[in-house]
Parts: C-alpha cells; sequence; structure tokens
C-alpha cells in the first residue's frame, strides 16, 4: 500500500487507490466537526491541475481556511494505519472529542469521472458517525470556501446563487468609483476554463456582471473523457508559456485568461505571433493589486496607521520581488511552498496580498483595518471596504481574483500588455527530476536550502556562482513524487547551461 501523506493539496493520487482513503476521511471530518464544537468542515474532492485520473481530498476548516497542521498528523497517521488499527486509532481520537456533540460536513467535488463514486466511500465514513451532510455536489474549491465560512461565521447556509451574486454585485457596486471611459481598457475576455468546474460555472458570474464584462468561455466540454486539464488550463499555460488549445484565437481578444481544473487558480496572458504567450501570472497579478491596495491606503489617509506585507515563494521571480520593494515601497516575505503557508503568513498583517507565481493566492485584510474604514465612513473609505467584499478571503478564488484585476485595470485604464510592461522577468526555468527517493532532500529558509542531503547546497552554490545575477533552488514536490529544480538568470543561455548543472546533482 502507497503510504499517503496529507499534503500541502490534502491527499491526492491515482483515483483508483483512494476509495479507502476518502472513507477515512469521512471518518476524520466527522471528528473534526465534533472537535470543533460541531461547526461545519468543508470536504473538497479534487486534484486541481493534475491529470484526470487522479484524484483527491482536502479538509477546509470552520472558516473557511485549510486544515490545521496538528490535524494534518492525525490525517497521516489515520490513513496509513492497517485496516484493524483504523478503529482503535479513530476511538483513542474520539477520547479527546465529544462524541455527543453533532457533527456537520458539507461538501463538494470536481467533474472528474471518478469525484461522484469516491464521494460514495466518503459518505459510508461519514454515516458511521450520523453526520449531518449537507452536498454542494459540482462546485469550485473556493466556492466550498466560501460556503463553509458563511455557515459558521454568519450563520447561513448559502445557496451557489448567493456565492455569484456577493461577488458580482460587489463587483457592479464598484462602478461607481470607476471612469465611464477608457482609452486602453478593454472589457472583453477569452476565459479558458480547463474543459472543468470553473468553465461551467463561470456562465454563472457572468449572468450577474453582464454587461460589464463580456466574458467568451473556451474549453468548457466537461463529458468527453480526457479533456480535463489536458492541453489547457492555468498550470498548462504556465509551464508551456504556449496557448492552450481549444481554438481560443479564432477570434482576436484583447485579454485571455486560464483558471485550473477547481479553478482556485487564475493566469491572465496575451499570445505572440510564434504561439508562446506573455504571462500575467501570480507574481503580476500580486504586483497590480499591491500597488493599487497601496494607492487606496494612501487615499485614506491609512498608510502608517496599518502594517501592509506582499507574501511570495522562492518561486516569485527575482525581478518581480525586487519591482514591489523598490518601486512600490512594499515589504515582501518568502514562506515555504504551498498556499497554506503564504495564507498563515498573510494572517499575520492587516493587508496581506499572498501568491504563488503559478497564480493562487488572494488578499487578507485585518479586522482592525475594516473596523477604521467604517469608522471612518468617507467615499474613499467605503470604496476600500466594496474592493474588499470583491476578495474572497478564505482562499485563492479565480474569480473573486479576475473580478479584483478587472477593477484596477479599469481604474488604471490598462491594457495587458501595459500591465505587463512593469517590469521584466529574470529568464528561469522550472524543471523536474526523478530520483529513487524524494523525501531524503531536506529544505530550510522558505525551501531555498538543502540541509539533507549534507554537501548538495554547496555544490549547488558553487555551481550558481558562475552565472550572473543567478539563483538556483531544489525541493521535493508535495503532490507529485518528483523532485523540482528551479533557475534563474540574465539570460536563456546561463538559465539552460545551470540547470543542467544542478540536475546532475541533483540525480
Ligand atoms: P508542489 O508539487 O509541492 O511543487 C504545487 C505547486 C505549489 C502549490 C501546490 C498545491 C509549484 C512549483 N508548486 O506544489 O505552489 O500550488 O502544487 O496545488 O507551482
Ligand atoms: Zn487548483
Amino acid at each position: 500500500m502507497e503510504l499517503l501523506q496529507y499534503g500541502t493539496a490534502g491527499f491526492r493520487t491515482k483515483a483508483s487507490v483512494l476509495p479507502y482513503v476518502f472513507y477515512r476521511v469521512g471518518l476524520l471530518a466527522s471528528l473534526r466537526s465534533k472537535s470543533k464544537g460541531g461547526q461545519s468542515i468543508g470536504l473538497m474532492i479534487t486534484a486541481s491541475h493534475n491529470p484526470e485520473q487522479d484524484n483527491g481530498i482536502k479538509l477546509i476548516d470552520p472558516s473557511g481556511e485549510m486544515l490545521e497542521q496538528s490535524w494534518e498528523v492525525v490525517a497521516t497517521q489515520l490513513v496509513q494505519s492497517n485496516n484493524d488499527q483504523v478503529r482503535d486509532y479513530v476511538e483513542s481520537k474520539l477520547k479527546e472529542v465529544d462524541k455527543s456533540v453533532p457533527s456537520t460536513v458539507m461538501i463538494g467535488y470536481d467533474t472528474r469521472p471518478s469525484s461522484k463514486p469516491l464521494l460514495e466511500a466518503a459518505l459510508d465514513g461519514l454515516h458511521v458517525f450520523g453526520t449531518n451532510v449537507i452536498n454542494y455536489t459540482l462546485v469550485t474549491t473556493p466556492m466550498l470556501h466560501f460556503f463553509v465560512f458563511n455557515h459558521n461565521v454568519n450563520k447561513q447556509v448559502y445557496e451557489e446563487k448567493e456565492y455569484f451574486e456577493h461577488y458580482g454585485y460587489a463587483y457592479q457596486s464598484y462602478k461607481k468609483y470607476l471612469p465611464s471611459e477608457y482609452k486602453s481598457y478593454s472589457n472583453e475576455i477569452a476565459f479558458d476554463g480547463a474543459n472543468g468546474v470553473g468553465g461551467l460555472k463561470i456562465k454563472n458570474l457572468q449572468n450577474v456582471v453582464k454587461p460589464d464584462l463580456n466574458i467568451e468561455v473556451f474549453n468548457q466540454d466537461v463529458s468527453t473523457q480526457g479533456k480535463l486539464n489536458f492541453q489547457c488550463g492555468a498550470d498548462f499555460v504556465k509551464t508551456r508559456k504556449t496557448v492552450p488549445s481549444g481554438d481560443m484565437l479564432r477570434s482576436s481578444h484583447s485579454k485571455y485568461l486560464s483558471v485550473d481544473g477547481d479553478a482556485d487558480r487564475i493566469i491572465y496572458w496575451y499570445p505572440n505571433s510564434d504561439n508562446s504567450v506573455n504571462l500575467l501570472d501570480g507574481d503580476r497579478i500580486a504586483v497590480l493589486l499591491a500597488m493599487y491596495i497601496n494607492e487606496l491606503l494612501v487615499k485614506c489617509n491609512l498608510k502608517d496607521s496599518v502594517q501592509m506585507k506582499v507574501i511570495q515563494t522562492a518561486y516569485t521571480n527575482g525581478n518581480c520581488t525586487k519591482y514591489i520593494k523598490d518601486n512600490l515601497g512594499i515589504d515582501v516575505i518568502f514562506t515555504s511552498t504551498g498556499v497554506k503557508y503564504l495564507h498563515h503568513e498573510a494572517l499575520k498583517y492587516d493587508i496581506g496580498v499572498y501568491f504563488e507565481a503559478n497564480g493562487h493566492g488572494t488578499v487578507l485584510f485585518s479586522q482592525k483595518l475594516k473596523t477604521l474604514l467604517a469608522q471612518e465612513n468617507t467615499e474613499v473609505s467605503k470604496q476600500f471596504l466594496n474592493f474588499i467584499e470583491m476578495t474572497n478571503e478564505t482562499v485563492g478564488d479565480s474569480f473573486s481574483i479576475m473580478l479584483l484585476i478587472e477593477t484596477v485595470l479599469q481604474a488604471k485604464d490598462l491594457t495587458l500588455a501595459q500591465w505587463y510592461a512593469l517590469y521584466h522577468d529574470l529568464a528561469n526555468k522550472l524543471s523536474t527530476a526523478t530520483v529513487s527517493n524524494r523525501n531524503l532532500i531536506k529544505t530550510i529558509n522558505a525551501d531555498t536550502e538543502i540541509v539533507e542531503p549534507v554537501g548538495m547546497q554547496d555544490t549547488i552554490n558553487k555551481s550558481v556562482a558562475k552565472y550572473k545575477n543567478a539563483r538556483s533552488f531544489v525541493r521535493p514536490s508535495g503532490t507529485e513524487d518528483i523532485v523540482r529544480v528551479y533557475v534563474e538568470a540574465e539570460t536563456n543561455e546561463d538559465v539552460k547551461a545551470l540547470t543542467e548543472e544542478v540536475q546532475q546533482i541533483v540525480n
């Protein structure tokens, strides 16, 4: 039996091995709800940007956030137990929780063919504890986070329609703060739905924001097997830097965007004549949003009363970090890879703009800031609160982020090319290496330094030192059985040569 770990994205692997995992996660979610005084827990069934034959499951904690880390250990132990130990393990855990507390679990799943059958396994586990199940069926990951948050915090069972109205109306209402005519901005968007749930659900948002946003949806085939994430979607466009399939260029649009298989990531892009694309990825989204929010802060005279940071990972392009620090004058903090680390760091500040380069991220605003803005009660403080309303603060949400980006592009009257021109990326390459046991590699300092195997980092550093403005780091993936090698330098030639050197060191 493969030893599965509750990683950065929950449990994720080939769907065929997952039924027993889902059953146990059903048990676990019931326990988690009971341990949280009966508050609702979310269970999202998805493997995000992974191939269609994979699947996965992750828990959402009561305030809509990802599962607390101490329970990740519990989850891993439960799933790694032998069949005959499962009962003992659950019973030992049950001693710590009050069995009589009723439990509630909210469920959602993506469009994978395996999602519904796997749901049955999770339901079997949930029924063991008589858990009350609220099944949202087909939803994006961020939608389920929104439902869990609102159930526990606002004591309401929201319907899907209310999610779209919440963000759609916030977007509509912000119009009064924006110019009425544009020289550069265009409201036309070509939307790549990765042939997943995002392509289906974007239409509900479109119905609310029409005609202010004109969204043409591509890659929305969720019934043909094998199409999910195949040569399309945010991960494909980000890693290949090419136009996705799906005839998106058949008529010319001024803006293109791709989401991933569960619609929590988003990447804007525009094509070059050779089918390569210019990427407006998570780095550039962070720049755009941080720049605008900083301006709102200045207008509200709050720059000195609140603390704002941008949170990134080592995969962020060095020139992006430099631009945020030097041109925007905002501090940058680095964390390990995986949005949960960025999210927890962002919670420490009044404003935490966090994005992974792959387009996964959001903005968090503190209660202190919201109270200050409410007390001020000026036009600009109301405007700021309206901007916050448009933000899904529970998790990265491609729909909410799209509305925020469209808002800022209007406010600043920008085309994608003008946004892209804010800074130039250093040349870079993300490659993978396959090793016999990826867990032998251990890193510290936000993944930038290898401590095991001893000596490997020194060898890499010696190679890096040969190239101008170069940087490289190596870490084991948390979602696949591979090692990732990142290299950045002044020129593509240097990146290629250094990648080869580092690959040899790792292999
Ligand atoms: P791994 O496989 O651990 O590199 C990938 C992404 C993470 C995060 C997770 C969760 C890269 C380099 N890594 O993790 O940023 O998004 O998936 O989906 O993009
Ligand atoms: Zn995703």
